[in-house]
């Protein structure tokens, strides 16, 4: 089995995969939204007329801009647009379940008011208003979990944070005051003065020595036993595995509980000129094929300076809704499907029901299964009227239908068992 190198909790850490029922909300959920935004959208990746490369949100270390130049990007931040219930309302027209906002980047800045530094965007920007309080009202009014990204490690703004190698000399700076007087205050903070949160989302553990990451577990844990720590905290510790960003393991991930980070371009912040939008065949496709092999899918938007959300996300995450409107019922609260491994479908299931996810359909309509009986194959589109067969075949299971794709994403097909 390809093991998600990245990050995995210990053994033994907390109660194994599918044992702690604190997961279980996140198990049932599959689908998250991933909220990346702060200062750095103002630049977008140009700075000072050069095109700087790599992700959006990393232009602060990838053009080695000085903390005084960049801090001068706070007091230009003014997203008038800003819609905390748009924001929360797309969340839930697209079928995430549960919503991480970067509290805190790698850059320092806080979209939440906080005690610990005015680099924030309530006393240090214009705008002046609590972006993760209004984020967590609004949340609370739909019904929808919310989740903060803090880096907890990379910190290029504080002088004793972990990352910027051009305004500081890493031998004159003490993380482990970082850590204590710095961290630990924050992550008190917005665990304490937001309401629920259901996941803190710890990034990039780089320097973070275990004691370190074992305290911030604690910290979270002592604070609200209820919220989930993800596979980043450091020292293969958390209450749930990381893969690589972007990253679908090749198989099944039967022993841990997983999810993916991804974005709907290439970039977590937002950058005017990344246009390679996946498809919504694409995304749709990712997310079968994780929920497929046990994770979540935890997919990102970036808004713009202004507080906008892209229209391409827009269009995306709305067409994914539609499709779990229909199709839901073979992704929320499934588990693995028996059949793992086939390149043009995949496989979910429940205690009474196969779906069966086909990517590619067959020209002639006919597609043969070993390993798997079924009394009755049903569309999962009620609206479908095309006929659908099932016979057994040579020891396969046969199940016929239209030679036109019932789906132009993802056709599901139930199978009774
Ligand atoms: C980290 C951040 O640096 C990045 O800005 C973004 O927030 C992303 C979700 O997380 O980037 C990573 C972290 C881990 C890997 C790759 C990029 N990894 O495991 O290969």
């Amino acid at each position: 089995m390809t093991e998600i190198e990245y990050f995995k909790p210990e053994r033994g850490q907390r109660p194994g995969a599918n044992e702690d029922p604190r997961l279980d909300w996140w198990r049932a959920a599959k689908f998250g939204m991933f909220i990346h935004w702060g200062v750095y959208s103002i630049p977008a990746g140009v700075w000072k007329g050069e095109h700087i490369p790599g992700i959006g949100e990393w232009i602060m270390l990838r053009a080695e801009i000085p903390i005084a130049e960049y801090e001068q990007l706070a007091p230009q931040f003014n997203p008038v647009k800003y819609d905390a219930d748009q924001i929360v309302k797309l969340a839930k027209a697209a079928g995430q379940k549960y919503i991480v906002l970067t509290s805190k980047h790698h850059d320092g800045f806080c979209l939440y008011g906080s005690a610990e530094t005015d680099y924030n965007i309530v006393d240090g920007t214009p705008f002046g208003r609590d972006v993760l309080g209004e984020l967590a009202d609004a949340c609370a009014r739909e019904g929808i979990k919310l989740g903060l990204y803090y880096s907890q490690t990379q910190d290029w703004h504080h002088p004793n944070g972990f990352g910027n190698t051009w305004d500081f000399n890493e031998d004159e700076q003490d993380f482990a005051d970082y850590i204590e007087n710095y961290v630990k205050p924050q992550v008190r903070e917005i665990l304490t003065n937001y309401g629920p949160i259901c996941i803190i989302w710890f990034d990039t553990p780089r320097i973070i020595e275990r004691h370190q990451s074992q305290e911030l577990l604690d910290l979270v844990h002592s604070i609200q036993p209820d919220c989930l720590v993800c596979g980043r905290l450091g020292n293969k510790l958390g209450d749930y595995a990381t893969a690589q960003d972007n990253a679908i393991p090749p198989e099944l991930q039967a022993e841990i509980d997983w999810e993916t980070p991804a974005t709907i371009n290439d970039t977590w912040g937002f950058k005017t000129h990344d246009h390679n939008w996946k498809s919504t065949t694409q995304l749709i496709q990712n997310l079968v094929d994780i929920v497929s092999k046990g994770g979540n899918y935890l997919l990102n938007i970036g808004p713009d300076a202004e507080g906008a959300i892209p229209e391409p996300s827009i269009e995306r995450l709305q067409a994914m809704g539609v499709w779990l409107d229909v199709n839901g019922e073979s992704i929320y609260g499934t588990q693995p499907g028996p059949i793992q491994g086939a390149a043009a479908y995949r496989t979910t299931q429940t205690s009474e029901t196969v779906y069966l996810h086909v990517f590619d359909w067959p020209a002639d309509g006919r597609i043969a299964l070993s390993g798997l009986d079924a009394s009755s194959a049903t569309w999962l589109d009620a609206s479908r009227e095309a006929a659908l067969s099932i016979s057994e075949q040579g020891g396969q299971l046969v199940i016929q239908g239209p030679v036109e794709a019932p789906n132009e994403h993802v056709t599901v097909i139930r199978l009774g068992r």
